[in-house]
């Protein structure tokens, strides 16, 4: 039996969020809002990031729409950290769509500078829905092992940045970092690679330059 493509169905949905996604990037555009739209499997460390991230970022109002199946934990944690949060309660999606983001900002009584979305843990379908963001990191923590760039493409080609999480567990795991490196290089040769422990509190400091200075960067454009 031959390969199965799925680029090879017409799919309606996609085609319909799309639409939505190029009307939430223009208004971002007038308003002058960065977007940063974060996807990795479960538990790689997204909203431990965003905790040490987010005090790292200075002057710029900040906000966290965090996506998950159930209940209301991420964004507590978000605003326990002392930021602005909104929970997205998907109800069994796998993926955050853009017309639930659209749906969220539509309520929004301020402007902000800056809007982090914590996408549903998942290397599959978060991929293929723009969510009319201006960057997209994905997180592969060192105990899901190297392998993941290469049986994920989609993920990591449409990425700019690859953020390897939980650098502190490298002496206890056979993770070829370098491995992962050039494998997510030869499917994406533009993706960024970020090294961070946020147990140790490593390359935060890195990650949030790059995120100030893009930011800066779409601003001057
Ligand atoms: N060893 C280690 N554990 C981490 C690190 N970052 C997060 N964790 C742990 O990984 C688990 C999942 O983290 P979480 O941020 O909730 O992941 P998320 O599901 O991607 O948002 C938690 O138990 C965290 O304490 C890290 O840098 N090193
Ligand atoms: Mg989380």
């Amino acid at each position: 039996m031959g390969e199965i493509k799925s680029e090879n169905f017409s799919i309606p949905l996609l085609k319909a969020n799309e639409a939505i996604a190029k009307n939430l990037r223009e208004r971002w555009d007038k308003q002058k809002t960065f977007v940063v739209n974060i996807l990795s499997s479960p538990g790689a460390g997204k909203t431990t990031l965003l905790e040490k991230l987010l005090p790292c970022i200075e002057n710029l109002k900040t906000i966290v729409l965090v996506g998950d199946v159930e209940t209301e934990r991420d964004a507590k944690r978000i605003k326990e950290a002392g930021f602005d949060s909104i929970q997205i309660i998907t109800g069994g999606a796998c993926h955050l769509e853009a017309v639930m983001i659209e749906q969220i900002t539509n309520k929004l009584n301020e402007r902000y500078d800056l809007i982090f979305i914590e996408n549903v843990g998942n290397l599959v379908c978060p991929a293929v829905y723009n969510l009319g963001e201006n960057l997209r990191f994905t997180l592969l923590s060192t105990p899901e092992g190297d392998d993941k760039p290469k049986k994920y493409p989609k993920t990591f080609l449409t990425s700019h940045a690859l953020i390897i999480t939980k650098t502190d567990l490298l002496p206890h795991l056979p993770f070829d970092i370098e491995k992962v490196k050039q494998e997510a290089k030869e499917i994406n040769p533009e993706i960024r690679i970020f090294e961070i422990s946020a147990l140790k509190n490593q390359g935060i400091g890195h990650l949030a330059d790059f995120v100030k200075k893009e930011r800066e960067k779409w601003i001057r454009e």
